[in-house]
């Protein structure tokens, strides 16, 4: 059980336990989820639904059975989202991951957001484990359709097939990307620190890998502005924003002195 829960407003000092993991590691996963871009200005995915959407139910949405019955307003919400990240860049919690890799010479990324911020930040080895909402693929044969024309008829049609085509993002009771998984899983076992920033850890199969790096041996941590599912179940939680935590502890493992 964890009983090591760190304010970082409040405590200040980071554990010496979680800095010298930190330094002693050879290899780092981070998984990240909405709560990463939310400095960015990138609404969380359970706080996208507002204005004009707020009568929505977002899990209801993100599946492909609300696609089916609703096309045209699916494929708008996702034209909205993505009409919003044209004006975002990656904040100092993206940049600090981006840094985390190159401390590390064994470093995974596995991300659930879609927003693609993470490449925009520098960082290489990274899975995207959902999706990225800049892709659109065929309904039918998920197959990535490049240059859709944007015509009268929304959402646009394969050029192949003539079926409706989607943004590639995975959806509820959908299967995650198969290589992107199986790799998470892989780095997840064979890690030495596993890193959890601004994730809910509600949604699967997404939460099992913190679980699978903590069974597996790794020291594991989670910075998220409250206490989530997992906090109990894993070694050290800091609670605070990932745009402020996660440039501390870069600057903290680079730190010749750090008391
Ligand atoms: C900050 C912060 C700051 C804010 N600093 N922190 C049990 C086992 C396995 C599966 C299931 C199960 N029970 C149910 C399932 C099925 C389901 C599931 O998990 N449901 C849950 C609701 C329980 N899973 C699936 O359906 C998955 N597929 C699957 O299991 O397939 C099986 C299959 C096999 C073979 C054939 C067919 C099927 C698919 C899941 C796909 C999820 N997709 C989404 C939508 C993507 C597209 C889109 O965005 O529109 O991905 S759902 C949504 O949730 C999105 C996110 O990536 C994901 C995770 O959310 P995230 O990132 O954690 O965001 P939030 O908003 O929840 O939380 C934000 C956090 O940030 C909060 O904690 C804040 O406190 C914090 N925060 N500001 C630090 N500044």
């Amino acid at each position: 059980m964890n009983l090591k829960i760190i304010d970082i407003e409040r405590d200040k000092d980071f554990p010496e336990e979680t800095i010298t993991r930190l330094r002693e590691a050879k290899s780092c996963v981070v998984l990240t989820g909405a709560g990463v871009s939310a400095e960015s200005g990138v609404p969380t995915f359970r706080d996208a639904l507002t204005g004009t959407w707020s009568n929505f139910n977002v899990e209801e949405f993100a599946t492909p059975e609300a696609f089916r019955k609703n096309p045209k307003k699916v494929w708008e919400w996702y034209e909205y989202r993505r009409n919003l990240l044209k004006d975002i860049n990656p904040n100092e919690g993206h940049y600090a991951i981006a840094e985390l890799e190159k401390i590390y010479s064994d470093f995974w990324l596995v991300t659930q957001n879609i927003d693609g911020l993470h490449h925009k930040a520098g960082n290489k080895n990274v899975l995207e484990i959902h999706g990225n909402i800049c892709r659109n693929k065929c309904f039918e044969e998920n197959t990535i359709v490049d240059n859709i024309s944007v015509g009268e008829e929304i959402p646009p049609r394969c050029p192949d097939c003539g079926s409706y085509v989607r943004p590639d993002v995975v959806w509820f009771h959908e299967p995650l990307p198969k290589y992107e998984m199986e790799k998470a899983i892989e780095v997840s076992s064979q890690c030495d620190i596993f890193i959890v920033a601004g994730t809910s850890a509600i949604v699967y199969p997404a939460a099992e890998l913190p679980i699978i790096a903590k069974n597996a041996g790794a020291y594991v941590m989670e910075i998220n502005i409250e206490e989530t599912l997992i906090s109990t179940q894993i070694d050290m939680t800091i609670l605070g924003k990932t745009g402020i935590v996660l440039p501390k502890l870069t600057e903290l493992i680079m730190a010749k002195e750090w008391k």
